[in-house]
């Protein structure tokens, strides 16, 4: 903990655009010139760990960077580190305590993908706290990629994992709440924030990837969102860089969102320019956008990261070198003002 360097990020504002540009463009240079000799040059440049995760999950990501220090593989401190979340009952949108669907039922989906390019995924899950580590099971311990709903849930027992409820009283409360006027309007950074994604380069340069969620709150029964879809929740190919989304997962599935990303990555755009970019793809298809949010985070094998979202409001935390720092993340809407 001590270890740790809580940091505003200012790199959006004022001297922070200056040093945080030319630091870029010297890192792109070096990079530039290392390539052109020096075919490990990336592994000359780059962190020697760095572990990005999007919204407020300081402790779920410092967790991961901390295990990815002393010397974890990437996939290990992910799970580890979003553990924390899905196991924080004051977190409505992941694990225990999130907000259930329309009729009381709390459904995780979570996803993950290894530096191998191998993908585990479950879908509309009850009863099981732990679903990121559920999706590393059904990528490592069965034929399939992605299971669903009560043949996720079996499986899980058949894991060693344990039935718990995962409506709290709490989240049962917010429910019956809601059920008084039953108005499902998802608000832009409220409802349906907090979903964690998380993507971590280790000590070997390898990247890997993971997203769990409940899903957009009082969603209809049976409803799936992007988070565990790969592609579009996630995407991981350790040759480029990786990708995660966060937001109204409908519109990151019509656009293959994290895909996009890494491959525009592939193409030669930098982390920030291809989270723009795959932002762009979805805010042209109409002015609906208004009334949503989407936010991506990725990183390249550089260790260059970048975010960013339609609206105000998104952050992402980064773990590098010992240090965490919450960037504020640049938005779309921010050229309308
Ligand atoms: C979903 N993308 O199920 C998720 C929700 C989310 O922050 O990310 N909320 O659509």
């Amino acid at each position: 903990m001590n270890r740790r360097k809580f940091i505003q990020n200012t790199a959006l504002t004022g001297a922070g655009i200056a040093t945080g540009v030319a630091a870029i463009s010297c890192k792109e240079e070096a990079t530039q010139q290392l390539e052109a000799t020096d075919t490990s040059a990336e592994a000359l440049v780059r962190p020697s760990y760095i572990s990005i995760s999007t919204w407020n999950t300081e402790r779920a990501n410092s967790t991961s960077g901390e295990l990815l220090a002393q010397g974890k593989p990437a996939l290990d401190a992910i799970i580890e580190g979003v553990a924390i979340e899905e196991a924080n009952e004051k977190n409505t949108t992941v694990g225990i305590g999130a907000t259930p669907d329309r009729e009381g039922n709390v459904t995780l989906d979570a996803c993950v993908m290894s530096p191998e390019g191998d993908y585990g995924a479950v879908l509309a899950v009850e009863n099981i706290v732990h679903v990121a580590a559920l999706a590393r099971k059904v990528m490592e311990e069965t034929p399939h990629v992605i299971m669903a709903s009560k043949g996720a849930e079996e499986f899980a027992y058949t894991q060693g994992f344990k039935k718990q409820k995962l409506l709290t009283p709490a989240s049962e409360k917010a429910w019956k709440e809601w059920l008084k006027t039953s108005d499902y309007q998802p608000e832009i950074n409220v409802e349906n924030h907090d979903t964690i994604g998380m993507l971590a380069m280790d000590t070997s340069g390898k990247i890997a990837g993971v997203c769990t969620t409940s899903g957009l709150g009082y969603k209809m029964k049976g409803r799936v969102g992007d988070s565990p879809i790969i592609g579009s929740g996630l995407f991981v190919d350790d040759e480029v860089g990786a990708a995660v989304a966060t937001g109204m997962g409908e519109e990151v599935l019509k656009t293959v969102g994290s895909f996009l990303v890494v491959e525009l990555m592939r193409n030669g755009m930098s982390p920030q320019k291809a989270c723009e970019e795959a932002i762009q793809r979805i805010v042209k298809k109409g002015a609906r956008y208004k009334d949503f949010q989407v936010a991506y985070i990725a990183m390249n094998k550089a260790g260059e990261t970048g975010s960013y979202a339609i609206h105000e409001g998104f952050t992402m935390m980064k773990y590098q070198e010992g240090t965490s720092e919450t960037i504020v993340s640049d938005y779309y809407t921010k050229k309308e003002k």
